[in-house]
């Protein structure tokens, strides 16, 4: 249970996130330490855990270039991921349950095996790699805020969906182009060197993180690499994400 300053962000962000209203200045959010900030998005997990969901994996956040110019924060961070926020490939995300959803395109690994990061290697684990449409929902209006706040509300994350896996070798992730389409024939190209140069430095950051927060992963959870391109508005319609050699993920945004 977490009292005092950490449980009031924790309860904004958790109304914040059920009644689809983001935090507004006047709310009262308390000021909060980067520490405080990871001990607020463990207490968010828990309480959806506590509401029978379930964690399926972590993901990463700012670590591309375009995404920290887009948001304002420079720091990579990591958020986790539940099953509640798995979209099949092609399914539909009403947007009515979010504030103001944006999409972003990345990859994703997958372990196969259980991952204590304060000890094992990662890249070792995995088992798969795919392309991935990542829905990000700040809970803060205006998608404003700094890295505390981004932190405690569990880096933005609402939902992802997941392409078909492939045997890739994580190595060989490099260089591969990426492309976006959304809902109103809007395209952004990247690649996946966008992500930290190389995807393989997104789960050696993960390590680092993981270790120090304590975070371990199951065999068949997911890693999210983060976004290779600014983030776009999740409009109605499709939203396709292609990775050259991976393939490809969508999903089909309705609603107001
Ligand atoms: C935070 C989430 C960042 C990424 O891929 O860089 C992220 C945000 O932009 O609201 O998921
Ligand atoms: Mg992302």
């Amino acid at each position: 249970m977490l009292t005092g300053p950490l449980g009031l962000a924790l309860d904004l962000l958790d109304a914040a996130q059920a009644g689809a209203r983001p935090i507004r200045a006047g709310d009262g959010w308390p000021e909060l330490t980067l520490n405080q900030a990871y001990a607020v998005q463990a207490a968010l997990l828990d309480r959806r855990v506590a509401r029978g969901d379930r964690p399926v994996g972590l993901k990463l956040g700012f670590t591309s270039a375009a995404k920290m110019r887009q948001m304002g924060v420079h720091e990579v961070i990591v958020g986790r991921l539940t099953a509640s926020m798995l979209v099949a490939d092609g399914a539909r995300v009403d947007r009515g349950r979010l504030i103001h959803p944006r999409v972003e395109p990345e990859i994703a690994f997958r372990v196969g095996r259980d991952v204590d990061l304060a000890t094992d290697t990662m890249d070792a684990a995995v088992d798969g790699v795919c392309a991935a449409l990542e829905v990000i929902d700040s809970r803060y209006d205006g998608f404003r805020f700094d890295l505390p706040r981004v932190v405690a509300d569990n880096t933005s994350a609402a939902a992802f969906a997941l392409g078909p896996w492939s045997e890739v070798d994580p190595a060989a992730t490099g260089g591969l182009r990426v492309t976006m389409r959304t809902g109103d024939g809007t395209v952004v190209t990247g690649s996946t060197d966008a992500i930290l140069g190389h995807p393989l430095r997104a789960l050696e950051r993960l390590a680092v993180l993981g270790a120090r927060l304590g975070l371990r992963l199951s065999a068949g959870d997911v890693i999210l690499a983060g976004a290779a391109t600014e983030a776009l508005p999740l409009l109605p319609g499709r939203t396709e994400v292609t990775v050259e050699s991976l393939g490809g993920v969508a999903l089909h945004a309705e609603g107001a």
